[in-house]
């Protein structure tokens, strides 16, 4: 409640006590700019969320979602510590499903492998994730991690991910970057957008495998997965057993291109309805040609780069920065939602990745599950993040 009362603070020194969303002009540039506009709309979701409690959550029992910063480092050990629990326990898929899983992880990974085709670019998008990370987060619970799961907000880092605490290689970090591979060309990426002009990624600061911190023997089993012909692939090969190394390749460009506070900020501000935040947030080509990518695939590179594993679409859980750069999404997802929860539950999409090959639009009336991990949930059910049934948290 300590947390609740410095936002409302924050919110009447900004001048903003309106129930109304607020809209862009209600800030100064700068206030955007430097993150204390996304802050202060952060500040109005929670505020709005603890009006919006139902089943069994509660202010007391409520997982509070930090930023990677605003834990304590004994914490960040701690979270670390569960993520590697996670790692060592055996996987649970029957066997032969898919030869290659030997942990939970892998397990866990396969889960969104498995629906690449269907997950991404539809109108599933959102509202997977939330229940993917739900998934792991509730999976971290049972490794002794109770509280919320971490986010990153790429808008602190737009020096360089290789300069943040999230990547520094210490004991408190994901990791750290991958090994630096000089002199690589720039790469273009295949699969994101048939009916575009390609888009360019310039080499990041790293390209190989990432050799320090907590996650320097963590391995990458299943795929890859091919991706050159018609992604999505129903990923028939890529289940078998390739150990390799995490591969990293931090990249400033994925967020000061796509991923910046001013970038997140707008898309809070700009989009009215769940049409405009969904296609922007994502990038998706057809239509809004002019900003791919969007914040999603920009945290995506800004970890993945060229070549690393977090820019992979299929497989790309297996970087355990994934979960907080996802966490991230769902936050700005989660903001825009809570600011006006009533006009903002709804889908907008069909149910394959940029309708290839076609099919019906998603309704919330749909399912969808994260097999075998968590069962089906009406996509209706997953709109409140406070309303007790799967979910029980906010961001702070
Ligand atoms: C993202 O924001 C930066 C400024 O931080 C801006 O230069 C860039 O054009 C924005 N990108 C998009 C796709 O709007
Ligand atoms: C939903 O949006 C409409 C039109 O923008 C507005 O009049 C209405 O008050 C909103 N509903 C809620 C519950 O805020
Ligand atoms: C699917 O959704 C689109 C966009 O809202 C709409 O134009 C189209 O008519 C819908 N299709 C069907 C079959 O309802
Ligand atoms: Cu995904």
């Amino acid at each position: 409640m300590k947390l609740l009362t410095g936002y409302l603070l924050l919110l009447q020194a900004a001048g903003l006590t309106t129930a109304l969303p607020p809209k862009l002009e209600d800030f100064k540039q700068q206030a955007i700019d430097s993150g204390l506009a996304l802050k202060a709309l952060n500040g109005i979701a929670l505020a709005k969320a603890f009006t919006k409690f139902g089943g069994t959550c509660k202010p007391s029992n409520v997982k509070y979602r930090r930023e990677w910063r605003s834990i304590s480092k004994p914490n960040r050990r701690k979270f670390i510590a569960a993520v590697k629990c996670i790692m060592a326990k055996p996987s649970t898929l029957p066997p032969g499903e898919v030869p290659g899983a030997k942990s939970l992880y892998d397990d866990i990974v396969w889960a969104h492998a498995r629906r690449s085709g269907l997950v991404h670019n539809s109108g599933t998008f959102l509202l997977f994730h939330r229940y993917y990370l739900h998934t792991y987060e509730t999976e971290l619970a049972s490794c002794g991690w109770t509280s919320g799961l971490p986010y990153w907000e790429w808008g602190l880092d737009i020096a360089g991910p290789h300069l943040s605490p999230v990547f520094d290689g210490s004991d408190t970090s994901l990791g750290g970057d991958g090994e630096f591979i000089p002199d690589r060309p720039p790469f273009t990426i295949p699969f994101i957008d048939p009916f575009n002009p390609p888009i360019v990624i310039q080499p990041g600061t790293g390209g190989g495998c990432v050799t320090t911190g907590p996650f320097a023997d963590h391995k990458v089993r299943l795929g890859p997965f091919d991706l050159t012909g018609t992604f999505p692939v129903e990923p028939a090969d890529g289940r078998g057993d390739n150990e390799r190394c995490l591969i990293r390749d931090l990249n400033k460009a994925g967020i000061e291109r796509w991923a910046s506070f001013r970038n997140s900020t707008q898309l809070i501000l700009e989009q009215e309805d769940i049409f405009g935040f969904h296609v922007t947030a994502e990038g998706d080509p057809r239509w809004v040609p002019s900003k791919p990518m969007g914040i999603h695939g920009g945290g995506h590179s800004s970890i993945g780069g060229i070549g690393g594993h977090a820019a992979d679409p299929v497989i790309s859980p297996y970087d355990p920065a994934f979960w907080l750069t996802h966490g991230q999404l769902d936050r700005i997802y989660w903001i825009w939602q809570m600011l006006d929860l009533e006009n903002r539950s709804d889908v907008f999409g069909t149910g394959t990745w940029l309708n290839i090959p076609p099919s019906p639009n998603v309704t919330v009336e749909d399912s969808i599950d994260v097999l075998p991990h968590q069962p089906p949930r009406k996509l209706k059910e997953l709109m409140n993040t406070v309303a007790g049934s799967p979910f029980c948290f906010v961001y702070v």
